[in-house]
């Protein structure tokens, strides 16, 4: 059963479910399962005992019967003396006298003695299962259970090796030291602040999804079930390597090797693992090389697939790993699937295809898209629900921040880490983005440009701070957009930096809002209590970033700075990192949630901004929207089991 609540933690989606609710029904089923087990050994003692009783008859009284029956029910399924089988109903013995005779009676009465041993061992069993208590049987059962489980692992093979493929150009992994020795401070810096978000982690959560630093326990949220897959530790681990903290990244690898399972009884959300998990999994792989996260990535996506199973190829949101069933989040418009997440898989599925030969993630992915082009679009705009049932749009609301912006996002990437040959990803882009200007970008009374929302054919004049992403991925769709309109798109990039700058620079902690408003006045700023926090998101720092690699302006390494010093005093405690609830108070109170994409994303973003251009250099690499570099893939050169020459 699920809880369906409106807490706006992490990521694309909102609400919360209550964790551990599915484990009453297994609980139940085992019991009518044991129950069920003493009916069957009572009955099959009692019938035992009928058996038995017919044989300790006199000889006689059932010689007769046995001569009539016994040898047509059980001659064919004996050998016969002479090497081959009666075949069945051939009955050869009877009225043969002499040796023949002799020898088959003998035969019979062996034949008798091993039953009449069998059913007393069938019945001494019997008893001594009927003086156990409900708690041993149940304890037996699960032994038993546990063997079939162990006999069935041992009989599988284990999984196939994976082909070998060449390995993409993986260049400009590590280093990246600035030449300015105030640069390299900051730099070290974001280091040590990434150093105790880590050693913290490691002492307080080692294993669980993620770290509560003032509890100084482990802590997960729905998205991941009721597992403790130690999400933090496969979301940081790029961010480890890149930043050269290697004892750190091989504790983190040692930790997958002897601990992630995915065959797990939980329901995740499929964008989630997806974005953090496979992401984080694959960059690790191209970064260090070491096999074992290709292996573990590829186990993941398998358990995603069966999410896939639903009557339009729409993906569900969630997944129970280990049963497969999918569904939908209870508060999704009309039973819908979400376009930020069933539009976020492409670029992590083209690389699972590419490594493992099975054109099934590409082709998964491609049908998404396919079927999209197909359906109108109001306005040319996305909505941002989809019902996977019936194919149709749910709600009509369209937005670039929670919900829709992702789905933008891949379209631009899977551009770009095709080696710009996925041109038909490009020209969707190209138009998903001028209907986006055209409805939802507006320039507020006081001059900053803010992208809205659009519902039902009204703009709401909020932009997110999941939405602040937007600037970076202009800037990175400047190059090569239509009609020559670089410089354009370089400078909307620029003006949703200066909002989103805007945005943190008007609150009292100098970290933004989740949420800001330009209407009635109002300019960049929150106006709810719910929408004042800040919950270490990286959105900001992204577009930074982005915008510092395209113009070298020094106003972005100033304004990043900015927003290290602030989370650096106000999230800081001595348990690791926190998100605050005000941003406009100066006592501001703790969520006490260190999440993982403030290791994945923030602080790699933050250290990124801090180094010199040739670490993880964008011709050769594009970031996942976790942040998780994975290299373009030469697809101009390469064919992918799958897809289809016209798309190259
Ligand atoms: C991250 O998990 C990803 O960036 C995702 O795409 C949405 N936002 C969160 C962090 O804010």
């Amino acid at each position: 059963m699920t809880t369906p609540a409106l807490l706006p933690l992490s990521g694309r989606r909102i609400p919360t479910l209550s964790p551990g609710a599915s484990s009453f029904p297994h609980h139940r089923a085992t019991l009518r399962l044991s129950e069920k087990f003493i009916l069957l050994l009572i009955l099959s003692a009692f019938i035992t005992l009928c058996f038995g009783a017919f044989f300790f008859l006199p000889d006689n009284s059932k010689h007769k019967r046995f001569d009539l029956g016994l040898e047509d029910v059980l001659i064919p399924h004996i050998d016969s003396p002479k090497g081959g089988k009666h075949a069945a109903g051939q009955v050869v013995i009877h009225g043969q006298g002499g040796h023949d005779e002799h020898r088959h009676r003998e035969e019979e009465e062996s034949l008798r003695d091993k039953i009449r041993a069998d059913h007393e061992r069938a019945l001494q069993e019997a008893k001594e299962k009927l003086r156990k208590s409900r708690e041993e049987l149940q304890a037996e059962i699960q032994t038993e259970k546990s063997k079939v489980v162990e006999d069935l692992k041992k009989k599988d093979t284990g999984p196939k090796p994976l082909p070998p493929v060449p390995m993409p150009q993986v260049v400009g992994v590590s280093d990246g030291e600035p030449p300015e020795p105030d640069v390299k401070e900051k730099r070290d810096k974001i280091r040590e602040m990434m150093k105790h978000a880590w050693d913290s982690y490691r002492q307080y959560g080692w294993g669980h999804n993620e770290l509560k630093p003032l509890a100084k326990k482990g802590h997960s949220t729905n998205i991941f079930g009721n597992s403790q897959m130690g999400a933090t530790i496969v979301d940081a681990l790029d961010t480890l390597y890149i930043m050269g903290l290697h004892e750190e990244f091989k504790d983190g690898q040692e930790w997958i090797e002897q601990n992630l399972d995915f065959g797990v009884n939980a329901e995740v959300s499929v964008f989630e693992v997806n974005i953090r998990f496979i992401g984080g999994l694959l960059a690790a792989y191209y970064l260090s090389g070491q096999e074992v996260f290709k292996l573990k990535a590829v186990q993941l996506a398998e358990k995603l697939l069966p999410a896939f199973n639903t009557p339009t190829g729409i993906p569900w949101a969630m997944v129970n790993l280990k049963s497969g069933v999918g569904r939908n989040w209870g508060w999704a418009s009309a039973g819908s699937s979400i376009l930020a997440e069933f539009g976020t898989l492409h670029m992590e599925f083209v690389h699972l295809t590419y490594l493992t030969g099975n054109p099934a993630y590409y082709q998964k992915v491609m049908h998404i898209r396919k079927l999209l082009a197909k359906m109108d679009r109001p306005n040319g705009l996305y909505p941002n629900y989809l019902n996977p049932r019936t194919g149709r749009w749910g709600q009509h609301h369209t937005s670039v921040g929670g919900l829709g912006d992702s789905f933008y996002e891949y379209l631009l990437k899977a551009w770009l880490m095709s080696d710009k040959t996925d041109t038909e990803a490009r020209k969707t882009y190209d138009d998903a983005i001028e209907a986006i200007e055209r409805h939802l970008i507006r320039k507020s009374n006081g001059g900053l440009t803010f992208i809205g929302e659009w519902k039902n054919g009204h703009l709401e004049r909020k932009m997110g701070h999941l939405t602040c992403f937007a600037g970076g991925m202009f800037a990175l769709g400047a190059d090569g957009s239509p009609d020559d309109k670089a410089g354009h798109y370089l400078q909307l990039g620029a003006e949703i930096a200066h909002t989103c700058h805007e945005s943190y620079d008007r609150t009292v902690l100098k970290l933004g809002p989740e949420a800001f408003k330009f209407d009635s006045g109002l300019e960049a700023v929150a106006v709810r209590q719910n929408e004042k926090y800040y919950i270490l998101r990286p959105e900001v720092i992204e577009t930074y970033w982005y915008m510092w690699r395209f113009t070298h302006d020094p106003k972005y390494r100033q304004w990043g700075w900015e927003a290290a010093q602030a989370i650096d005093k106000y999230c800081r405690v001595s348990g690791g990192f926190s998100g605050v609830k005000d941003v406009y108070s100066s006592n501001p109170t703790y969520d006490d949630v260190q999440q993982s994409f403030f290791l994945a994303e923030t602080l790699k973003y933050l250290y990124l901004l801090f180094s010199s251009d040739n670490l993880i250099p964008l011709e050769n690499w594009v970031f996942n929207t976790e942040a998780h570099p994975l290299p373009v893939l030469h697809l101009g050169n390469i064919t992918l089991p799958g897809s289809e020459p016209a798309q190259r």
